[in-house]
């Protein structure tokens, strides 16, 4: 008698487990059945939200058609044609623009740098052989960009790699007077004025408010020109650049500055 009602009550709580977790499914189907809805409504968005993307993307395509610009000719305000000066598209791409690291050169000749302006990619590496007889001392404190090549003839000194944009300026240890610039970019888009103020820049996509901004040693300020201001119906695009009236900076004055340059570096290093 006993056993059979111990049997009773095993048979009992076994059902009333059952019912329980039916109970618990049971409960938890409402709560279930929400996330499928909710899941189903975010399927439904994204239909949406992809056709909000597409728009977009088509926008800006139509916003960005291709562009070749005429020549440019960078001239002072005597008309005189400015070699030396770096333009560059902002927020522009190219399908132009060179892949992968590639390697510039920063000559010395007859105790100058040659070019003196050089404009390039993030990541380049720049050489600078020497094809003086004597020897130069290369170094830069510019915060882009600070390095030094001891002593050296020839090719001796390995390349340096410009991994930061902004501008580096050069100069020699042992000759004051040489001053050479870097203008390193993270853009696809520029060029740098030869000896006649000409430069052709690629083929290029950017947005309508994107500027052409142009940069020379001998201005105050950078030029910021906005593309769609420019006049493009003609052969040649004509720019006249703010120069500053004062001649480049002599000998004394070029080093100093870098020298103070490094005294600033060095006292906001500390
Ligand atoms: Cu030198």
């Amino acid at each position: 008698m006993v056993i059979k009602w111990l049997c009773i009550m095993q048979c009992v709580s076994q059902l009333r487990r059952w019912c329980h977790r039916q109970l618990r499914f049971l409960t938890q189907i409402p709560f279930k059945a929400l996330r499928c809805v909710r899941h189903a409504r975010g399927l439904g968005r994204r239909p949406a939200a992809s056709l909000s993307l597409l728009a977009l993307i088509l926008g800006a395509a139509a916003s960005a058609a291709a562009t070749t610009l005429p020549p440019l000719q960078l001239v002072d305000q005597a008309g005189q044609p400015v070699s030396d000066a770096v333009a560059r598209i902002e927020q522009s791409q190219t399908s132009a623009a060179q892949e992968g690291p590639s390697v510039a050169v920063m000559d010395q000749v007859e105790l100058s740098f040659s070019p003196k302006v050089i404009a390039i990619s993030t990541g380049t590496r720049v050489q600078f052989p020497n094809s003086d007889e004597t020897r130069h001392h290369v170094y830069s404190f510019s915060p882009a960009k600070t390095f030094e090549l001891r002593l050296f003839r020839g090719n001796e000194a390995p390349p340096v790699e410009f991994d930061q944009a902004g501008l580096v300026v050069i100069g020699c240890n042992i000759h004051d007077a040489m001053v050479g610039y870097i203008y390193v970019t993270n853009g696809q888009v520029y060029g740098v004025t030869d000896a006649d103020g000409g430069l052709m820049l690629p083929t290029f996509t950017a947005p309508e408010s994107a500027e052409l901004l142009i940069w020379h040693p001998d201005m105050d300020d950078p030029l910021a020109v906005p593309l769609a201001g420019l006049d493009t119906s003609g052969d040649l695009l004509r720019i006249e650049l703010p120069m500053t009236q004062s001649q480049p900076e002599p000998a004394s004055g070029a080093a100093g500055g870098l020298r103070n340059r490094l005294q600033q570096f060095k006292s906001n290093d500390d």
